[in-house]
């Protein structure tokens, strides 16, 4: 379509008057967004129909990855940089007097997921584009994302998103592929011809799922997949009684993100989401399988379904409802099929997080699945009774409807030929604990696949200064293959590189001190050590530690005239669950130690809190590549992965954590010298849950730095606040510190007082900085991918005939 900067501005300007009817002078950013933004979806539509064609021709396997959130950000820069055409298109509006990055900021982000794991499927898709992998993404088109964050006198306050306000260029809409999802309805049985029973879903309502693709484009090749996202809509065949009524519930099922990603709410349009997704994308599958396919035992051969975490589960009962239903299988034949057809990976351990659906909720909405997992849980026990006779116990344990209860991990494992987590140590403490009785039961299923980041965002795009100088330092060929990174192992102690290194480290520095003082109309030190917690707020995350840690810094500095410090500026960015009210209050406590300490002119040079709002994807991509001090303190065995770890690491942060989730791999791999590694083990976490023995208020009667702060939180020392902390004090003292804050304390001290102490030697630090990098290429998503397509999907690369 273009293929210099001058072809470029040509088209573009000539698009600017066709499109618009405007002059280009009197075009705005936002005209100018939207022009470059359709032209660059234009100018991808070849290779996304070529793409789609030759998946369709070729009898190759395929993978649907389906989640209910992918948090993918802004798009324009990343596709530009995909596409390689950024230079040329940064070149040719330069020439115009618009700066590429000015549009890039008009773009909202795609706000679809609340952390980690939605951004993890991001990732995923980006990772399968780039390594030319059929795999495809179905979600759902939330009408409003995760809520957008402001903070009113240090106070969180929830507004609702609004990223399709203005439009989103990338979407295509293709209603023609419309699917039909019955909800609530009764399920009749009648005896068939032959004898079989025949299953009707009568009265049913009928919502529809209207697709809207966004490609995705992979990194400097021909492959663009599509990311399809559902939105619901009232369907034409329904008969209406009430139509009002109607139209509201059925919009109401693409409206929203549900704000919390750990607590089940139980809620039943969180139901009605799932099954919507998963509904309408197993259809979809099914159709698009038997447009090439005539057989349809072969599916597995053909089709791998990832259902990412428990909430797409549903998609293995509506699989079997449409081959016993539609295709005529029987029971064991259906069961055959669906259980090589589906894998599973699983995010957390935390128990109130893993999904249960009350039957008396379930059954109504969704009677015929219902049915079918009843039959799935009735067979399932059948089987654990022939292994374990007479074990009630663990049989009532395993069981996927229990107490009127239905468990939809149980049901992921059942009907999955592989269960994942998501690093070594999170599978371990799957296997070994969680679902210890699953994997003695069906060990074969168990694997780890660690997860990983897209370096294409997450270094090129958000780093280019850094990316820059790597190029300029070991070529290029970490771009394609990231594990080269490992190439810079030889120059750790380079000091051209360390001065090179501190250069570029510096000028992002600004760059996010420019954005601070922008936003919060602080002025930070660019030469203090810039310290990062960035991610959801949860108790396990561990956010209170870092603060308790930064009230005792300050009482340090006021009591003790002798002590010294590098200056520091700790950086915050978090959102809240709305209704979870701890975590709204250690925003709050965040909030008032700013205030203390930012203002108190004994400790203001030193020490500097900053809280920036409203933390999301493009927030991330301008913290990330700032940061000297990466803050992962969960409490070791709660976090199953983290994947910021990684972004930081791979941007040339050191990391003060625990050894928990993938900080275990990063320290493995770098080195525990390279990081700052304190705390408890996750052993001695599980044997504290276990046995018992941790008494809080010791800690806080015989540390005094801790029985400071903490009786602080509640006596008047913060004068801003006429509602004190009490809740986080009881946290601590009355409820015995679950998260053992207080147990870590003196060890994060101390991990903290190391960091500065490496700080003061810069070559050091650099050396260790340069390490971070090299060894962060194997937490590439593209090595993760590679790792799901070889053992659990069996999916090869396409080469291409075409180009
Ligand atoms: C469940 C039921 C009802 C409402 C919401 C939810 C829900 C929504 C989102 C439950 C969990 C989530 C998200 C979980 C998540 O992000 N987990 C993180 O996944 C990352 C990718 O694997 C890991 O790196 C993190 O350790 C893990 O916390």
């Amino acid at each position: 379509m273009f293929s210099d900067k001058n072809e470029f501005k040509e088209s573009f300007l000539k698009r600017i008057e066709m499109s618009l009817g405007k002059a280009f002078p009197d075009s705005t950013k936002r005209d100018q967004f939207h022009i470059l933004g359709n032209m660059i979806r234009e100018h991808i539509s070849t290779n996304w129909i070529q793409t789609n064609e030759h998946y369709r021709l070729n009898q190759k396997k395929q993978v649907y990855y389906l989640s209910i959130e992918f948090l993918l950000g802004r798009l324009l820069g990343q596709n530009l940089l995909n596409l390689g055409i950024y230079d040329i298109v940064q070149e040719g509006l330069h020439d115009l007097g618009i700066s590429l990055h000015d549009l890039e900021e008009v773009e909202s982000d795609a706000g679809l997921g609340n952390g980690g794991l939605g951004r993890l499927a991001a990732c995923f898709m980006d990772s399968l584009a780039s390594l030319d992998l059929p795999g495809h993404g179905y979600g759902i088109r939330y009408k409003h994302g995760l809520f957008e964050q402001r903070i009113v006198d240090g106070f969180q306050v929830e507004l609702p998103e609004q990223w399709l306000r203005h439009g989103h260029v990338w979407e295509v809409r293709k209603p023609d592929l419309t699917v039909e999802v019955p909800f609530w309805g009764r399920v009749e049985t009648i005896k068939g011809k032959d004898g079989k029973l025949i299953f009707e879903h009568r009265d049913a309502e009928y919502v529809s799922a209207v697709p809207y693709d966004l490609p995705v484009v992979g990194y400097q090749n021909t492959t663009v997949n599509t990311l399809r996202l559902w939105s619901a809509e009232p369907s034409r065949y329904q008969p209406n009684r009430d139509m009002m009524r109607y139209k509201r519930d059925t919009e109401a099922i693409s409206e929203f993100l549900y704000p919390d990603d750990t607590h089940d709410e139980g809620k039943i349009l969180r139901l009605k989401q799932q099954y919507f997704l998963v509904s309408a994308s197993v259809k979809t599958i099914l159709r698009q399988f038997s447009s090439r396919q005539s057989n349809i035992e072969d599916l597995p051969e053909h089709v791998a379904i990832h259902i990412n975490d428990t909430h797409p589960v549903l998609a293995i009962p509506e699989l079997m409802r449409i081959l016993l239903d539609e295709y005529g299988l029987d029971w064991d034949k259906a069961w055959r099929v669906t259980t090589k057809t589906f894998c599973y990976t699983n995010h957390t351990t935390l128990s109130e997080a893993l999904e249960k659906w009350s039957v008396r909720i379930f059954q109504p909405l969704l009677p015929r699945i219902y049915g079918i997992v009843h039959e799935i849980n009735e067979r399932y026990c059948q089987q654990l009774w022939e292994k374990y006779p007479g074990e009630w116990d663990r049989i009532k344990h395993m069981a996927i409807i229990s107490y009127d209860e239905v468990k939809m991990a149980h049901l992921a494992i059942a009907g999955s030929y592989s269960v994942n987590g998501v690093a070594k140590l999170h599978t371990d403490i799957l296997k070994t604990r969680e679902m210890n009785m699953f994997y003695n039961f069906s060990p074969e299923k168990f694997n780890n696949k660690t997860n990983g980041i897209t370096h294409r965002r997450w270094l090129l795009k958000s780093n280019p200064e850094l990316t820059q100088l790597l190029v300029h330092t070991i070529g290029d060929s970490f771009i394609k293959d990231p594990e080269q990174l490992m190439e810079l192992e030889r120059y750790s102690n380079d000091s051209v590189l360390q001065e090179d290194m501190k250069k570029v480290k510096q000028i992002k520095k600004e760059q996010l001190a420019a954005r601070i003082l922008d936003q919060n109309g602080l002025s930070v030190d660019t030469e203090s050590i810039f310290d990062v917690q960035v991610k959801r707020l949860h108790a396990y995350k561990r956010q209170l530690l870092n603060v308790l840690h930064i009230m005792y810094l300050y009482n340090r500095i006021k009591e003790d005239s002798s002590f010294t410090m590098h200056p520091q500026t700790f950086i915050f960015g978090a959102k809240a669950s709305p209704g979870y009210y701890y975590a709204k209050k250690i925003i709050k406590l965040i909030h008032s130690v700013a205030n203390k300490v930012n203002h108190d002119p004994k400790t203001k040079d030193l020490i500097k809190v900053v809280f920036l709002e409203n933390y999301r994807v493009s927030l991330a991509e301008e913290i990330i590549p700032a940061a000297n001090v990466s803050e992962q303190i969960s409490t070791a065995s709660k976090e199953a992965s983290g994947t910021g770890n990684m972004k930081f690491m791979m941007n040339g942060a050191l990391t003060i954590g625990t050894l928990d989730g993938a900080n275990v791999e990063m320290a493995e791999r770098v080195g525990q010298e390279n990081m700052f590694i304190f705390g408890l083990r996750s052993e001695q976490v599980l044997d504290y849950y276990s046995y018992g023995g941790y008494v809080a208020s010791e800690y806080y009667h015989h540390d005094e730095r801790i029985r400071q702060v903490v009786n602080q939180l509640v006596n008047g020392f913060f004068s801003d606040n006429d509602e004190p902390f009490d809740l986080i004090y009881d946290s601590l003292l009355t409820e015995n510190d679950y998260y053992f804050v207080l147990r870590d304390f003196s060890a994060y001290v101390d991990a903290h007082e190391k960091i500065n102490a490496t700080y003061k030697h810069p070559k050091e630090w650099l050396r260790k900085s340069i390490l971070n990098i090299a060894h962060s290429g194997y937490f590439s998503s593209d090595r993760t991918i590679a790792e799901y397509a070889k053992d659990i999907w069996g999916i090869e690369q396409y080469s291409l005939i075409r180009k």
